[in-house]
């Protein structure tokens, strides 16, 4: 029998494909929207790579297969799987926790269960798919248990994880009754990534507070066997597809899509938009309150400035995303019933997604961007604004600090979205703001962005898997070479 295993396995709560079934009732693949997918694809191909994740329907009972030269390995989960390890510990507990209790986290001890239950069952497939000495990369929160799983089993592996949300303070993160648990999963990698400095600051904070292991920078050295081992914990913030975002902005159709959202929405003088999943750390509530009282106050007319707010269904199965979506809809009704007029509605609110093609002429559309998250990992939303803005070097983009993307994008309008007042005068400012500085700080962020691109991400972590699995110093400064595709294939994606 062949050896089908994998040299590269990435683990992920979701697969890089979504299932759809046509019109004669045949269930075909397509790859998921998103950058992780764009990002390891090449690299996937090349190491004949394998991905283990759920399909994203309850009880799907499917095989491995391949596609566009990756083995799926599909994990099953039954509705009560759904509920309680992803619904449940995933989104609302752990979710909520590490964003700062900005909502609060319910803790139940059958979520608990399932979560390892679960985690056990991903990590035993990674272990049946990952051929002798090959590299297993886990991704997100979902499956913090699954580095440890994988070392116990299997010894010979190198394995990373990376956490895509952020990792909060120890005086919060404490309140988890399985705190150690999860810092003892997570310690089963030899590389653990954050989105943040800060993030992996906390983590190494929380390592020494509950586990006897001395740590040394960004270096946990955990005992093993008779030994250490060293473990890394460190920042490799997260990008997008910069090339093929540039690319899809600069399209004649995409150009001329935008030119007719602005001629739809009545030319106003300006636009400002926001896009985000329907999440309550994005700051939608706080967006609104600032831009409902610059109506009120007389300092931005209806005439003049239109909101555009695409917020993307999410999690519509947890009441607490239920309860969101009421607030956030009972007050862009109100906005619009007090300050709209037969001919302009200041907030254009849209709840539903789109495809690329739309989102990048909402983006050219747009004169400011408002990201005003209250806790968010990276956001790449920020990025995708500024990746289409890199042709003409317009639009503003106003960033909260809580977002990740702020330890980058330093020439953002920077705010701090639970300080109303310096929210709507900063709005003010980036309505107002003179073309020689949009361009300006415009042209400074397409640097950081074109510089460090979602290729350049997964490159520099994979080099610092590779280096502790040789034993090199993972710290040491390095030229990370990025295998390019032509941008030409990636937009047409
Ligand atoms: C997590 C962390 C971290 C949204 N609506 C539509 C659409 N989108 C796309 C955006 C962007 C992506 O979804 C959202 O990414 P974010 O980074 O903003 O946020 P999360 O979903 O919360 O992601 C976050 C990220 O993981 C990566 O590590 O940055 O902090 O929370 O790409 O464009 N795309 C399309 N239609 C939509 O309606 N096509």
């Amino acid at each position: 029998m062949p050896d089908d295993r994998s040299d590269l396995v990435v683990v992920s709560n979701r697969l890089p494909v979504d299932r759809t079934v046509d019109a004669d009732g045949e269930p075909t693949w397509t790859q998921s929207p998103g950058g992780l997918v764009t990002a390891l694809e090449p690299v996937m191909r090349s190491a004949g790579g394998a991905w283990v994740g759920w399909g994203g329907q309850p009880d799907l009972g499917l095989e491995p297969f391949e596609h566009d030269g990756i083995r799926i390995i599909p994990i099953d989960l039954s509705e009560t799987d759904i509920e309680r390890y992803y619904e449940g510990f995933s989104n609302d507990t752990l979710w909520p926790l590490y964003h700062d209790v900005i909502a609060p986290p319910s803790y139940h001890r059958v979520w608990w269960e399932r979560y390892v239950a679960v985690n056990r069952r991903f990590a035993d497939a990674a272990i049946a798919a990952a051929a002798p000495d090959a590299t297993v990369w886990v991704q997100d929160y979902q499956l913090q248990l699954v580095p440890r799983m994988l070392r116990e089993a299997r010894p010979d592996l190198t394995i990373g994880f990376f956490n895509h949300i952020p990792f909060p303070a120890y005086g919060i993160y404490s309140q988890l009754p399985w705190r150690t648990q999860i810092i003892e999963g997570l310690l089963g990698a030899d590389v653990i990534g954050f989105q943040r400095v800060a993030d992996a600051g906390n983590f190494t904070r929380a390592v020494r507070r509950l586990l006897p292991y001395s740590t040394k920078g960004s270096i946990v050295s955990v005992p093993d066997g008779d030994g250490t081992r060293q473990v890394l914990a460190k920042a490799f913030p997260i990008s997008i597809d910069t090339g093929a975002f540039e690319e899809l902005a600069q399209r004649p159709d995409v150009q001329e899509r935008a030119a007719q959202i602005r001629r739809d929405l009545g030319s106003p003088r300006k636009i400002m938009l926001g896009v985000d999943r329907l999440d309550y750390t994005k700051g939608i509530r706080h967006r609104l309150k600032a831009f409902g009282e610059l109506l009120a106050d007389g300092r931005a007319d209806v005439g003049d400035v239109t909101l555009v707010q695409v917020a993307s269904p999410s999690r519509e199965r947890v009441e607490t995303y239920r309860h969101l979506r009421d607030e956030v809809e009972l007050t862009v009704g109100r906005i619009n019933g007090d300050y709209g007029t037969i001919s302009h509605q200041p907030i254009s609110y849209l709840h539903h997604g789109f495809p690329r093609e739309e989102m990048a002429a909402l983006y050219l559309a747009s004169d400011v961007m408002l990201v005003t998250a209250l806790r968010d990992g990276m956001n790449l939303v920020a990025k995708e604004y500024v990746a289409a803005r890199s042709g003409d070097l317009d639009g503003v983009l106003v960033l909260s600090e809580f977002a990740g993307a702020a330890d980058e994008l330093r020439t953002a309008v920077l705010i701090n979205p639970h300080d109303i007042t310096g929210l709507k005068d900063s709005i003010v400012g980036a309505l107002e703001m003179p073309r020689e500085e949009r361009r300006r700080r415009m042209r400074a962020m397409r640097k950081r962005v074109r510089e460090n691109d979602v290729e350049h991400w997964s490159a520099t972590f994979l080099e610092a898997l590779r280096r502790t699995r040789n034993g090199e110093d993972p710290l040491a400064p390095s030229e990370v070479v990025v295998r390019k595709n032509s941008s030409s294939d990636k937009a047409a994606r």
